[in-house]
């Protein structure tokens, strides 16, 4: 059924203003639980205003770098009382562009909420470090300095939550930002901004250009203009990005795929780990980089979990996230839809078994979106590509191990190095995990999603390039330490020579 009302029109925020994109051109935004339902129409950005967006944060630039970090954080403050005020309506209009549950975009909203107040909590922080100088009458110091123009390229899988985990850092340390959000949820990106505006962000410091990857991440990724690039996305576009940037060695920090792992150990609590394992697995679709695709199970206790698991899977709910009825909403669009159905055949045919799912659902309710039922392979080995490869969809790969050093093993065999988590009552074994799982995140006695923004976020090996996003780490990436030496001997003094 088509919707009668008039379509949303959306329009590029540049220089304090809501301009058309130059070539005039708009694209669709539809919901994936029902693609009758248009959730608006947004700006196809060229190059041409990605240059517009660029130069007007190069030019706010001038002034912004000069306001005072408490000052900035007044903003930012006021930003995240709209967020609060406005939390429903924007959760909602979340589940209708990504099909997440509203439970689910209640908590994305909630993440840029706690973002942003813990950035604006920064102004009055931003600390450095002073220390004594081996020389008499000097005085040293280091203080962060802002960099200019961020160029920021989005997720559509939390099309808040993440635009926020790197605008808020960026601006309280004195930066000013372009953002490209997702091009498949472009209005929750629009929001923050939104709420930016209104909080006061002067004209410039904060721009969005919506379009696609080619049209207008690319050239914002490769403008001169912008020294600092940061991206969140697939691994494939992530090392383009890297190219882009390399030949001016612009900063940049990339967050891309998972592969992560839940290791389920004998003494585990087996309710607790099925709980785990359905919420890591199949939350957010299984759309999440850092989604439980792989589960690991203790031989002893393979059946008795794998049995339980599979009950509970088979229960799961799936329709439109904005019935209270349902428990997991589709995938994003028609592409994700066919990659996932494309790892199940993958799946079979490397003798995976089939434990529940396995097709896409497309009739009655879900006869307008893009759904799949939640599938569970059991049986994988570590090295089939559905336990290997990152499938971003509702698919998870069972594998029995033997004991807990095969767990860690396997954890730690694949090319990313996001998140893991084991279960196990045994406080040794925890330990030794936290030791021993190269990833970025670890879990103990719970999946491996839920991280929260006051810690540092991302993942070793092919899921980044080394940074950080929220917490401190994240203010690490968006300024330079600048190191500051005061001579007041009135007399030249050589360190490492004059005093030894
Ligand atoms: C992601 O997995 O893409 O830790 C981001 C979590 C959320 C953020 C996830 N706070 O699951």
């Amino acid at each position: 059924m088509a919707t009668s009302v008039a379509p949303r029109v959306f329009k590029n925020f540049i220089n304090g203003e809501w301009v058309e994109s130059r070539s005039g051109k708009a694209y669709e935004n539809r919901n994936p639980a029902n693609t009758d339902e248009l959730v608006g129409m947004f700006v196809s950005s060229t190059s041409e205003d990605v240059d517009a967006a660029v130069d007007a944060a190069k030019e706010a630039y001038k002034k912004w770098r000069l306001v005072p970090a408490p000052k900035r954080a007044e903003i930012l403050f006021r930003a995240a009382e709209l967020l609060v005020q406005r939390k429903e309506e924007y959760s909602k209009d979340m589940t209708r562009e990504m099909g997440k549950v509203l439970a689910e975009t209640r908590g994305d909203v909630q993440e840029a909420i706690d973002m942003t107040y813990y950035m604006a909590g920064e102004g009055r922080r931003l600390f450095g470090q002073t220390t004594p100088s081996e020389l008499p009458n000097k005085f040293a110091m280091s203080v962060r300095q802002s960099i200019g123009v961020c160029g920021m390229i989005t997720p559509w899988n939390f099309p808040m939550a993440i635009p926020s985990w790197k605008m808020t850092p960026a601006l309280i340390s004195g930066n000013t930002v372009v953002l490209k959000p997702a091009e498949d949820t472009p209005l929750s990106s629009y929001h923050l901004v939104q709420v930016l505006a209104e909080a006061g962000i002067p004209p410039g410091v904060v721009n969005i250009v919506s379009g696609d990857g080619p049209g207008a991440g690319a050239p914002l990724a490769a403008s001169e203009d912008v020294p600092v690039v940061s991206f969140t996305g697939s691994t494939a576009v992530g090392r383009l990005i890297a190219q882009a940037c390399a030949p001016t060695f612009k900063h940049c920090s990339l967050e891309m795929g998972g592969k992560n792992i839940i290791v389920v150990m004998d003494d585990a609590n087996l309710d607790l780990a099925v709980d785990g394992a359905v919420w890591g697995g199949f939350g957010t679709t299984g759309q999440r980089c850092t989604a439980a695709s792989r589960v690991a199970v203790h031989k002893s206790i393979y059946h008795e979990f794998v049995s339980r698991f599979v009950d509970r899977v088979k229960a799961l709910r799936v329709g439109n996230g904005l019935d209270s009825a349902t428990d997991m909403g589709p995938c994003i669009n028609e592409q994700q839809l066919k990659t996932v159905m494309d790892y199940v055949e993958i799946g079979k045919n490397e003798g995976a078994k089939l434990l529940t799912g396995g097709n896409r659902l497309d009739s009655g309710i879900h006869l307008k979106g893009w759904f799949h039922a939640p599938t569970i392979f059991g049986d994988c080995s570590p090295q089939m590509r559905i336990a290997q490869e990152e499938i971003f969809g509702p698919v998870v790969s069972v594998i029995p191990i033997d004991s807990f050093e095969q767990g860690i093993e396997v954890a730690n065999g694949v090319p990313y190095g996001l998140s893991a988590s084991i279960y196990t009552r045994n406080v040794n074994q925890a330990f030794a995990a936290t030791r021993d799982l190269y990833t970025g995140i670890v879990y103990v006695n719970a999946p491996t999603i839920g991280a929260e923004t006051h810690l540092p976020f991302g993942g070793t090996k092919q899921t980044g390039n080394g940074h950080r996003e929220a917490a401190i780490a994240a203010i690490d990436f968006f300024s330079e330490w600048k190191t500051i030496y005061i001579d007041y001997s009135d007399k030249l003094q050589r360190a490492q020579i004059d005093n030894n």
